[in-house]
Parts: C-alpha cells; structure tokens; sequence
C-alpha cells in the first residue's frame, strides 16, 4: 500500500485539476520497456452488465469465441474492478478517469457536466484534438438536467439524452428501450413482475436476433469502420452493447446452445459457494426477489438466459472485430474492451449488481493492438478508473484534469511486473451507503443502512475466495482490518462514517 498515493487521491476534491494524467505509484518504477507504443486510432467498446462469464476468463460453460481471440492477440486484466457496481457511475469513471464520489455521481439520473464541468471524457479529449469521434450504442448513461424528470423505462430511444454526450462525440446514435426491447420480440417470459429497466427479469426466446439493438449497434459501427474515409483521419470509435443487461432477450439458436448443459452443470456454475454469506451487516446483500421466490428451474432459465445473451454480445463485437480487420487499420487500432460493472448470477444467493463484493464488481477488462502484449495476462489490481488516462497515454492526447486512475501503458508490453494496487469501490442508494476496499488478499467494506450505526465487514480471500464468510470478528485478523480500515478512511475522508472495528 502506498499512502503517499492514497493521501493524493484523498485530497483529489482539493488539488488544482492540472492534467489528464495518471497518479503514477512513485515506489513502483516503470518498467524499462520504452517501446514506442502510441496508436492512431482507438476502437473502444464498453458492454452493459457483463461479469466474468467468458471463455476466456475461464468461465467453463461460456461460449464467448470473439472475446477469446481478441484476449489471444491482447492483454486480458485477471483483477480489475469498477468503482460504483451500477451504470452511470461507473461508466462516467471509466471515460473520464475520475472516481464517482468526485464526479458527484451515485446513481444514473445525474450527470457530472454541472457539478464538475470542468472534467473531460477521453472521447472529448480526442475530439478537441482532432480525432473523429462516433458513438455507437450505450456508452455513458446520465440523467438529465435539474427538475426533469426521469423514467427508467422510457430510458434510451424514448428518452435518448441519457446516453448523449455532445461534447464528446461528433456523430452519436442509438440506445436501446427496454420497453421497445421486448415489445419487438413477442412473448416475454416474466419472471419477476417488476417494471422493465432496472433489474426486471424477464426473458424472451427471440426468434430473429435482428431485431435486436445490438445488432443495429453492430451493423452502424461496422459500417462506419468499413469506410475508406477512416484512413484519412484519427478516429476513436465507441461501441457500447446492451446485453447481457436485462431484459435477457437473446437469438433461439443461442438459448438452444445452453438448453443442452445439464442442470445440475448449470447449478454450479451459479456458483461454487451459492449459499448466502452470514452475519454480513445489513445492506451488503441486496437479496433480490428472485432469490426470496424462484424456483430452481427458474434460477436456471435466468442463468441460461443470462449465457445466451452473453454469447450474442459476443457475436456482435465479433462482426466489428472483422471490420477493423477488413479496415486495414488494425495494426494501427488499440481495442480496449471494459465492462461497466459486474453482475451476480446466483453467486452469494444474489442475482443483481449494486452490492459491495466480488461479482458486483469485478469487470472484464481487455486492451489489443500496438505496443500491447499478445496472449498475455495481467494479474495485477486494477480499477477500471484506470483506462481513462491509460488510452489517453497511447493516444498521445494532452491532458486537461486529474484522473484518479493509473497510467497501465508502461506494462502493456509487459504485464508481468505492473504492481497491485488496491481497488476502492462505493455505493449509495435506497436507504443504504458502502465503501470497500479490496486488495490481492481480502476485502473490506463498511456499509450503513437507513441511518443506522455503520457496520464493517471482511473476507479473507486467501482462505475464503468466494467471499461466504466474514471473518471481521476473527482476532488474528485485527491487525488487517485496521490496516484496511485506515486505508479507506484515507480514501474517502470526507464521507466514510466511523467504522467500528
Ligand atoms: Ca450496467
């Protein structure tokens, strides 16, 4: 741990806002690869709610060929997380490398534009330098401005300034309805009867997967790769894919593809440890309504629903990897891929995101092209606040603020000696508000829930990887906890209650 990093961070709100740069950990030298590594252009796809259900992290029932052969010709980060498991939060911190408490963003109705109009997306950056710069699909999700108001279900095509940003993208289309979703598909299977958006869980066998926005988003953005014009200037190119978010609507042929994994494969891909973590304070486990009513069968219709629309993403990016192929510019084209966030799909006896553990918040995060390692993987922590100013370093764009995240560039040719860097995440919704830190060995969290006295909780992840007991009353722990607990102190001085260890 580097306090002198984390006292920087801590006083982030305070510090003039000088540059788009990474806070480079001072007593880890860069590696002494110099490799001249700055791309041209950058293909940059963000994908909605997407956990670690890929072949290539390992996952043993995903079938996520596309991701499997950018992972083959990239860099695949094994431990990275996001800062805020929702949305707009995170993904705000992914564009603009600067954490969500800074940006003043805890949910997707706000935008950082009037509290902090001052920070920049890597999109925007790219622009003001002259770069073309599109959008295609969900990318960022903000709200609106002061006393509009806000209706998740009419969210994307009904109320598209939710995924607009002007200032970064010239050129911008699409955002999906979820009500529009699943009316163009048919039949819905309803599951949970809650409204659409949200975490609504509902499922649709569709048919035809035109009719799907993916597909849309795939067909604009392959296209625009596809014009020879793209050679005659700089470009970053932003693709963002609905799925797997709910509603689980996915082409038949791949619901078919699951339908033939056994049950009882499906029930452990759930998770290993699906049980529910005990004595956890109150808070961290959302305990979503599946789990309170759905029948096994149903779990498994939901899971099988959740790989299918995995597995349709990944047809999708596939179509416009071949385009940046087919372009003749990929050679010259970083691909980074990020998930916003994570999901759980029965891990801990949960199937949402919005919680302060693992599978909330552990994203997939891929980097390709110049001067990025192939085949390689890179263990070390990392935040997903981190690839703001990493693509603004290989783009070679000047900065005009402070991100929070680090600079990965330096290790991109050479993953193996980036260091750890601990992963802080928070949350603050419906009664109930959360900090955490998680370093290569354990996590730590404080949550306080409606008012009540904040309550810390721990996993000791040598011994427990699954995050199913807490051990914050062990006695041989005491001296982690306190460390852990003054490091998220530190992190987030000006908001974390008093935790009592
Ligand atoms: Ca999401």
């Amino acid at each position: 741990m580097d306090l002198d990093r984390r006292t920087l961070l801590t006083g982030l709100a305070a510090l003039p806002l000088i540059g788009l740069v990474g806070c480079q950990d001072r007593h880890n030298p860069e590696p002494e690869s110099t490799m001249d590594a700055t791309a041209t252009n950058l293909l940059f796809i963000m994908v909605d709610d997407l956990n670690l259900a890929i072949g290539c992290y390992g996952h043993l029932l995903a079938r996520t060929p596309n991701l499997d052969r950018l992972a083959a010709r990239g860099t695949r980060f094994t431990r990275a997380f996001c800062p805020y498991p929702l949305c707009g939060p995170s993904r705000a911190a992914v564009l603009t490398g600067v954490r969500p408490e800074y940006l003043g963003m805890a949910n997707n109705e706000v935008c950082w534009r009037e509290r902090r109009p001052h920070i920049a997306t890597l999109p925007e950056l790219a622009r003001a330098s002259g770069f073309a710069s599109v959008r295609f699909g969900k990318v960022l999700h903000h709200g609106l401005s002061s006393g509009q108001s806000y209706d998740p279900a009419a969210e994307g095509a009904d109320q598209p300034h939710t995924f607009t940003d002007p200032p970064s993208w010239e050129q911008e289309w699409g955002g999906a309805s979820r009500v529009h979703e699943c009316q163009a598909c048919g039949p819905t299977q309803v599951i949970d009867g809650r409204p659409f958006g949200g975490t609504a869980l509902h499922t649709v066998r569709a048919i035809d997967g035109r009719v799907l926005p993916d597909a849309e988003v795939a067909d604009r953005a392959v296209a625009w790769l596809a014009d020879p014009a793209r050679k005659a200037r700089r470009f970053v190119c932003s693709v963002g894919f609905h799925k797997p978010h709910v509603p689980l609507i996915a082409p038949e042929r791949w619901w078919a593809q699951y339908d033939q994994v056994p049950d009882a494969t499906i029930d452990f891909s759930m998770g290993p440890t699906a049980g529910q973590p005990a004595d956890l304070p109150p808070g961290v486990l959302k305990v979503a309504r599946l789990h309170r009513g759905a029948t096994p069968e149903q779990r498994r219709h939901l899971y099988r629903g959740y790989l299918a629309c995995v597995s349709w993403m990944d047809e999708q990016l596939g179509r416009v990897l071949d385009a940046l192929d087919g372009s003749g510019l990929s050679a010259s084209t970083l691909v980074a891929f990020v998930g916003d966030h994570g999901y759980h799909t029965g891990e801990q006896a949960q199937w949402d995101k919005m919680m302060l553990l693992d599978p909330s918040l552990r994203v997939p995060l891929l980097f390709a092209g110049p001067g990025v390692a192939r085949g390689a993987t890179a263990n070390a922590l990392v935040e997903s606040t981190d690839v703001a100013p990493t693509l603004a370093g290989r783009l070679g764009l000047a900065p005009v603020h402070r991100c929070a995240g680090r600079d990965l560039g330096p290790w991109l040719a050479d993953p193996a000696g980036l260091p750890d860097a601990p992963a802080f995440a928070w949350l603050h919704a419906a009664g109930r508000e959360g900090w955490t830190v998680r370093t290569a060995t354990h996590r730590y969290g404080v949550m306080r829930r409606d008012e009540q006295p904040a309550r810390a909780y721990l996993f000791d992840l040598r011994c427990d990887p699954h995050e199913s007991r807490n051990a914050i009353a062990d006695h041989d722990q005491s001296g982690v906890i306190a460390d852990l607990d003054a490091q998220l102190r530190a992190r987030y001085a000006d908001d974390a209650p008093v935790a009592p260890v």
